[in-house]
Formats: C-alpha cells, structure tokens, sequence
C-alpha cells in the first residue's frame, strides 16, 4: 500500500526536478543577442554601450553605427532585454519596444539628433 504513494511522489519530484532543469537551461549565462538602438555616430555608440554594460548582468555590448545594431552577452539569470532597453531610453535612446522621453533625448549631444536626420554622418566627427 506504501509502494503506491511513494511512486506517484517520486515521479513528481522527477518532474519537478526536470521542470526546474529546463528553467535553468532557458536561462542562459552568456546569452547572446541583438537589436535596433537609434542612433548615429560614435558618440552615441560610447553612450549606448556605456549605458548597456552599466546594467547589471550585461557582459559585452557593442553598438554598430552603420547597422545600428547593438550585440549584447547577458546573464539572462540577472538581466533581460528590457532592462537594457530602460537603461537605453534613460540616456536618449529609442528601441523598438521603448522610446526615449523628450527629457531624455534632449539631454543628447546637438550632434546625436538622430531623429532630425536620419543620415549617417559619422564621418564628421
Ligand atoms: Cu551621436
């Protein structure tokens, strides 16, 4: 009769601790991934990635000006994309998901507009 109550409790903590395995999995230390960051010369690319890396769990940032893309390797057990994506619209610049406040994006260098011209002028720097 024992038997019978002990089976069913094994099985569940088998499941449970494969549940919690796959938590831990999906979860990756060093998850790498990437995504649009308005922006447009090299002082924003100082900014974005300073502004990435200052977010706890974020391991490497790096912004491309012509691309605009930003490439990150997160601990995704301490941070996530929105995260970053907060700490990005705090110093002015917009995501996808997130926009800067008008607060935000004034406090950017004259020369950082980006949403006045959409051109790459990285050059002039
Ligand atoms: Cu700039």
């Amino acid at each position: 009769m024992n038997q019978f109550k002990t089976i069913p409790m094994k099985k569940m903590m088998i499941a449970l601790v494969l549940l919690f395995s796959t938590v831990a999995f999906a979860q990756e230390k060093n998850k790498k991934m990437a995504f649009d960051v308005d922006g447009k010369c090299e002082m924003c690319k100082m900014r974005i990635e300073k502004a990435a890396l200052g977010v706890k769990g974020v391991k490497f940032a790096s912004w491309d000006i012509a691309s605009h893309q930003l490439s990150l390797i997160l601990d995704e057990r301490k941070t996530d994309p929105m995260k970053v994506k907060t700490a990005l619209v705090a110093v002015g610049h917009d995501t996808k998901e997130l926009k800067a406040s008008e607060e935000a994006y004034d406090s950017v260098h004259p020369c950082c507009k980006y949403r006045e011209d959409a051109t790459d002028d990285s050059g002039s720097h």
